[in-house]
This record gives structure tokens, C-alpha cells and sequence, in this order.
């Protein structure tokens, strides 16, 4: 299973292509667009989301709503492409003003810089269109075709935030059908009511400064069979795939698993989950501490995954830069940011976090169709059972 995106930020459209898929899945198209409608949302947007209407069309590898094994192709639309036909114009345009809108001045914190000396283009728009975060879209509708995956064998994803800049969520005990609801119902995807008021001031505040604000968002996956991933090569541990998904989300700085960065601080003993044993639910554990994984496999705990997201680079604020024309220095002006990304990020994390789980799903149960699949799948159950 694997695929690729193309598409820039201000270019007509974000296109996705998906290989590996096996045959006679059926598609929920209405639940494909919810999560890109949940990808839109969150307290502290800019601008750009009141014109966006993410959806997905399909125009490959699915036929009368089921996948036929063929490589699925993904479209969504840029809407804000109608005021950027010339600038992001595919072929060369008489008496274009594309000079006059070159953009020299790189912002700190984006790629910019790195990408005009990589690739050698003097037009740093080359690089910003691609480097976008908005190419997060069409990585949601691939991974909501995995959510989709998932689910038909009983796995659920969710996703909460769990800081944003200085205010902390508290913890809490919700099931993970309880945890859904709760942050679906929340501007900052938060369970606690006091503390998206808090964040929602919070975001307020630092926009009025022309700043941005960072935080962490975490992802569980719920009913993951034993022995996803494996233990006997570096590529194959589940727990390092998921970790480079979400440090490929953009602005993402860090990822912990379970515990995480806390298990340097703390004994073997107050570490490790002790394995209980019965006749029902076969070998489970007092605790999860490890977030699911021991040996780069999944042991049968919910996956628990945090990333960690800098502040969106783009400011109000200006910070100290260098025109690469020039080389001067200059302090960088814009017109359009997001303050706060943080809960639109959660949803992108739990995308990218389903579709490693269904990656490692179909090379363990692999067949090319959803009945072959499910016979393995079946088969590995019963064979947990004997055991
Ligand atoms: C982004 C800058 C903003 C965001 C964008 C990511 O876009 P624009 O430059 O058009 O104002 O809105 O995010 C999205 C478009 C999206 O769909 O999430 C950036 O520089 O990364």
C-alpha cells in the first residue's frame, strides 16, 4: 500500500493516487468529506478556510461505490485557485506580471530558503506552494480511505488536543466512542469545556500580538490485533513508521509513543506493562504505558501517539530576514495566516496515523480483495486463540 500527492497550495487542485488497495472495499464518500470538513475546522484559522469546501472526488479505482483493486485517484479542489489563475498559471502567459510577484524575501521557520537554494529557483513561490500545509488535505482523504479500512475489522481512530502554547488539557478516563464525541464538539478538540474557553482566549490573545501559537496533539487507535509491524528489521516496526508520518506533518517537531520522552525519568519498574492472562480476552495488560508497541509491534493496547507542532511560521509579527536579491536584510510582512493550527493538526495526525496501521494491516492480512483479507484476518484470530 502506498501512495503520492502532487498539487500546490494556490494551483487548481491536490490530487492523491493510492496503490494497493485491494478490490470489493466498499466507500463511504459522505464519511470520506466529513473528515475533510473536520480538517477545516478549529479555533484559530485564517481566512483561507472560509473559502476552501474540501471535497473529495474520486476519479479512479472505484466503481459503483466499491474499489475494484485497481490504484484509487483522489481530487479536491482548490477554490482560492480562481484568484491565483495567473501567478500559478501552468503554461507560459503574454505580458505576465509573474516577475513583479516573485517572491525573494524568505520567512524564517518555513522552506523557503532551503528549498530556493536546493533547487535553485529565484522564485521562492516555487517552494511555499508545495510546502503548504494545505497538501494536508488530500493526506487526510487518503487516510480516511484507511479509516474506512480500518473500521470494517473493528479499528477506531481518535484524536484529542492535548496543549495548545501554555494551557494544558487535564487528563481524563473517556472511552474512545465518548472521546470522539466530546472533541467533535469542541472549537479546540478538547474534552474539557473549561479548557477550550481558556484556549479560545488564549489564541485570541496571541493573534491581537501578531503572533502564532504551537501545541500537542495525540491519537489513539483502538482495537489494533496483536502483531502489527515486526520486530525483526528496522523498516518493518510499526512504532517508526507512525513516528515518520507524523514528523512528515508539516511543522511537526516531535513524536512520542505511549509515555514517551517521561519513560528517561522513570525506573524499568514503573515502565513496563505487566502481562495478565485470561480465558476471555486471552494475554492483556495492567497498563499502557508503552502506547501499544513492544518490539516495534503492536501488543493489543491502543496505539497512543503524540506529535508535537511549532507555531505556524507565517507572522503577523515580523522576524528578521534576508532578501536573497539583495542580501539585505529586511523584516519579513504578510498578509495571511493561521494563528493557532493545532486542532486541524490532530485531525491530520489521526489520518496519517490510520493509514500506517492499514499499511502494516494488509502486509500481515494481505490479499487483493476485502473477502481474501478478511479470511486471513479471521484465520490469525483463531490461531491467537490456540495458542
Ligand atoms: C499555509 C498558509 C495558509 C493556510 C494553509 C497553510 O494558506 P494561504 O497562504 O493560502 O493563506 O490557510 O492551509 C491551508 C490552505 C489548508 O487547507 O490547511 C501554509 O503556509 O502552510
Amino acid at each position: 500500500l502506498r501512495y503520492l500527492t502532487a498539487g500546490e497550495t494556490h494551483g487548481p487542485q491536490l490530487t492523491a493516487i493510492i496503490e494497493g488497495l485491494p478490490s470489493n472495499m466498499k466507500l463511504d464518500f459522505d464519511a470520506l468529506n466529513f473528515q475533510l470538513q473536520r480538517r477545516q475546522k478549529g479555533y484559530g484559522r485564517g481566512r483561507r478556510m472560509q473559502i476552501e469546501k474540501d471535497t473529495a472526488q474520486i476519479v479512479g479505482g472505484v466503481r459503483h461505490g466499491y474499489t475494484t483493486g485497481a490504484p484509487v485517484a483522489v481530487v479536491v479542489e482548490n477554490k482560492d485557485w480562481t484568484h491565483w489563475r495567473n501567478i500559478m498559471n501552468i503554461e507560459p502567459i503574454e505580458g505576465s506580471d509573474e516577475e513583479k510577484r516573485r517572491v525573494h524575501r524568505p520567512r524564517p521557520g518555513h522552506a523557503d530558503l532551503n528549498g530556493g537554494l536546493k533547487y535553485n529557483l529565484k522564485d521562492l513561490r516555487n517552494v511555499l506552494e508545495r510546502s503548504s500545509a494545505r497538501e494536508t488535505t488530500v493526506r487526510v482523504a487518503v487516510g480516511a480511505i484507511a479509516r474506512q479500512f480500518l473500521e470494517q475489522f473493528g479499528i477506531k481512530v481518535a484524536g484529542q488536543v492535548i496543549r495548545i502554547g501554555e494551557i494544558e488539557a487535564p487528563p481524563h478516563n473517556l472511552s474512545i466512542d465518548e472521546l470522539i464525541e466530546a472533541t467533535e464538539a469542541s472549537s479546540v478538540r478538547v474534552v474539557d469545556k473549561e479548557t477550550e474557553k481558556k484556549m479560545e482566549a488564549y489564541i485570541d490573545q496571541i493573534k491581537q500580538e501578531g503572533d502564532s501559537i504551537g501545541g500537542i496533539v495525540e491519537c489513539i487507535v483502538e482495537g489494533v490485533p496483536i502483531g502489527l509491524g515486526s520486530h525483526v528489521q528496522y523498516d518493518r516496526k510499526l512504532d517508526g513508521r507512525i513516528a515518520q508520518g507524523v514528523m512528515s506533518i508539516n511543522a511537526f517537531k516531535g513524536v512520542e509513543i505511549g509515555i514517551g520522552f517521561e519513560a528517561g525519568k522513570l525506573r524499568g519498574s514503573q515502565v513496563h506493562d505487566e502481562i495478565l492472562y485470561n480465558e476471555k480476552d486471552g494475554f492483556t495488560r495492567a497498563t499502557n504505558r508503552l502506547g501499544g508497541f513492544e518490539g516495534g509491534m503492536t501488543n493489543g493496547m491502543p496505539i497512543v501517539v503524540r506529535g508535537v507542532m511549532k507555531p505556524i511560521p507565517t507572522l503577523y509579527k515580523p522576524l528578521q530576514s534576508v532578501d536573497i536579491d539583495t542580501k539585505e536584510p529586511f523584516t519579513a510582512q504578510v498578509e495571511r495566516s493561521d494563528a493557532c493550527a493545532v486542532p486541524a493538526a490532530s485531525v491530520v495526525m489521526e489520518h496519517v496515523v490510520a493509514w500506517e496501521v492499514a499499511k502494516a494491516f494488509l502486509e500481515k492480512f494481505g490479499g487483493d480483495s476485502m473477502e481474501e483479507i478478511r479470511a486471513n484476518y479471521e484465520n490469525y484470530k483463531a490461531q491467537l486463540e490456540r495458542y
